[in-house]
């Protein structure tokens, strides 16, 4: 099949110029830019486990130490990476629209915090945040940047093939705090096989529903319900751009195909 993409920057710009209310769905792609490596591929694997083997409520079930070193590994990661060029071309477009009066959303599936860290204001995160924790017991939920996240987990999360499971018994992982309560905390993101926040989804409807034009930036759309988003918007007949270093399977349902690293891409774009 021949994918015709449109790779016209300048029509792009034009468009651009006229946007009142801006959409930008992100994925790991635009994380990529900061070193955080991307779910699917060669990068995303920790030891010998895919991302998709242990991010997933059964997984947590079976091996809680497991999976709370897989998140310890990625909480210090990205608590040390700097927001990319991608992520402050996003953040300075919102700051200068918001000025003229128009707007910018971001609705992201990258759980890392980084549009936040770049100056974006006006964040959807659509699966979740590595910097808060949910109790198994009484459902609280906490922000917590704590490095380490708990004294057990000092050190450990090597993405080592040959590391060994630290097997930290489950009353050392993280325990909720609320009086009397010292249940089991779980990071606070969406597993696969669980549903998305429905105040969250309204919000991103909305967005969807009022935008006129939409970016997808760095997201292999093949994780439902996130990858319908861009193909939504596009059907109200909006012009939806794709920045991605491949083509997608959404692709051909969009206006724009912008092919290329979106640190290079998008600071041109959104000038
Ligand atoms: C660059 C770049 C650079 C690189 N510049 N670009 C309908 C049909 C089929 C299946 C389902 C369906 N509805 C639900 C499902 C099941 C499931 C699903 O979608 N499975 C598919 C895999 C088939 N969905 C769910 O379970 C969701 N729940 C749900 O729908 O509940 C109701 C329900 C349940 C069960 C059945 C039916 C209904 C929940 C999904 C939660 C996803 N969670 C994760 C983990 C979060 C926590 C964590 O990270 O630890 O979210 S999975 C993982 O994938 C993560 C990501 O946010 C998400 C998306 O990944 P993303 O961002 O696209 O990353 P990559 O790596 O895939 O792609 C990177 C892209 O960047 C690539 O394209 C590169 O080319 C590009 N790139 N460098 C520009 N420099
Ligand atoms: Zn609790």
């Amino acid at each position: 099949q021949i994918i015709r993409k449109n790779s016209d920057m300048a029509e792009f710009r034009e468009i651009f110029s006229q946007a009142r209310h801006i959409a930008v769905i992100t994925g790991a792609g635009v994380s990529a830019e900061s070193g955080v490596p991307t779910i699917r591929g060669a990068e995303g694997r920790w030891r010998s486990w895919k991302t998709q083997d242990l991010a997933t409520p059964e997984c947590f079930s079976r091996h809680p130490s497991r999976v709370w070193e897989f998140y310890q590994y990625r909480r210090e990661l990205t608590l040390n990476a700097p927001p990319s060029a991608a992520h402050r071309a996003i953040a300075e477009c919102e700051a200068r629209l918001s000025r003229q009066g128009r707007s910018l959303v971001v609705i992201t599936q990258n759980i890392d915090e980084l549009h936040q860290r770049a100056g974006s204001r006006h964040v959807l995160e659509v699966h979740g945040n590595l910097f808060q924790t949910r109790c198994l017991s009484c459902g609280d939920v906490e922000i917590n940047h704590k490095s380490p996240i708990c004294p057990s987990l000092e050190g450990k999360g090597s993405p080592d093939p040959h590391a060994p499971d630290a097997l930290i018994p489950v009353k050392d992982l993280p325990r909720c705090d609320e009086k009397g309560c010292d249940g089991l905390l779980r990071p606070h993101v969406i597993w696969f096989g669980e549903t998305l926040d429905s105040q969250v989804l309204t919000k991103v409807e909305k967005e969807l529903e009022t935008c006129d034009l939409c970016l997808v930036v760095g997201t292999s759309s093949v994780v439902y319900p996130a990858a319908m988003f861009g193909p939504q918007v596009a059907a109200r007949g909006v012009p939806v751009a794709e920045f991605n270093t491949k083509t997608t399977a959404n692709t051909p349902r969009f206006k724009f195909h912008f092919p290329g690293r979106c640190a290079e891409t998008l600071p041109v774009a959104l000038a």
